[in-house]
């Protein structure tokens, strides 16, 4: 079966909803939030609910998996997120150095607090943080690399956590890990698609070979050269770059699904260069 532009794609597992629940909660005792995005689909892959949920907590937003992203897109992101008031920082989670960036960031918005505090003569506690964000956009890498254990499950796939998990890192700092939420319904296929190849939503809710199909004609779009560069040939869809790569089945029909899986594998490990699906407008 081959994709519909009018299908929309229903996986809002049950846990979802249930976290949203326990969110709103928790944030009643939270004093700072981060939501973690994917830089190289950076409106898709933020949840409009999640940015309404904790509108009136002080917020930083990670525009993450930089390293994969093209950097001058990036910055054009942390730009337009600055002009709506939230702060943004690019990071690669792999990076010391931006662990240590966001570290900082979350110590001045803790001085701030403890200031506010003792104005008013409170006692000071341990800064509690929130992650938030979609699946898989790498809210448990980041809460293990600020506590500097590896005590939370990550993968490269959506719907890890399932749970909300307070962690202590040291004792100025309490942080809360959350299962990636998205919204009950995906409503345009831009947003899908750009979910799918980024490996936000499963790769069954959709056809393999219309994500790779969708993903090569963003990428020929706005990186010309890139598709020729690494496979030698410029290809329009994953039945074209089977046929090119000599990738064939027993009949000699083209293998549309494995070069839809390599061409992914690709996009998705950064083997096709930086490259960002979505612009700022
Ligand atoms: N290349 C790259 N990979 C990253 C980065 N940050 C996280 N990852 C990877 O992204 C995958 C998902 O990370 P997780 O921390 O499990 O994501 P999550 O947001 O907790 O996912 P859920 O629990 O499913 O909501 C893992 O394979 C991480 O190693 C980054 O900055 N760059
Ligand atoms: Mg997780």
């Amino acid at each position: 079966m081959r994709y519909n532009e009018r299908m929309s794609i229903n996986w809002y597992p049950g846990h979802m909803e249930k976290t949203y629940r326990q969110m709103r909660d928790a944030l009643k005792r939270v004093d700072f939030v981060i939501e973690v995005c994917d830089s190289r689909a950076a409106s898709s892959t933020r949840n409009p609910e999640l940015a309404e949920l904790t509108a009136h907590k002080d917020r930083l937003l990670l525009l993450n998996k930089a390293d994969l992203s093209d950097p001058s897109v990036t910055d054009a992101w942390i730009r337009a997120s600055g002009q709506q008031g939230v702060l943004a920082l690019a990071t690669n989670l792999h990076d010391p150095k931006d662990i240590e960036r966001v570290r900082k960031a979350v110590s001045t918005a803790n001085r701030e607090r403890l200031e506010r505090a003792k104005a008013r003569g409170y006692v000071t506690r341990a800064l509690r943080l929130m992650i938030t964000g979609i699946p898989n956009s790498g809210k448990s890498t980041l809460i293990n690399r600020l506590s500097g254990r590896s005590s939370l499950k990550t993968e490269n796939k959506p719907g890890i956590t399932r749970q909300l998990v307070w962690l202590r890192a040291g004792k100025n700092l309490e942080l809360l890990d959350t299962p990636g939420v998205l919204w009950p319904k995906l409503e345009t296929t831009e947003e899908q698609f750009a979910l799918a190849a980024t490996g936000a939503i499963p790769d069954h809710l959709l056809p393999l070979a219309d994500i790779a199909d969708w993903t090569l004609q963003i990428v020929a779009k706005r990186y010309p050269a890139v598709i020729s560069a690494k496979y030698g040939q410029d290809v329009q869809n994953a039945a074209a770059l089977a046929t090119s790569q000599g990738l064939v089945m027993a009949g000699g029909e083209p293998d549309t699904e494995r070069a839809a899986r390599r061409l992914l594998d690709d996009f998705r490990s950064g083997r096709l260069g930086r490259i960002s699906l979505e612009h700022p407008a």
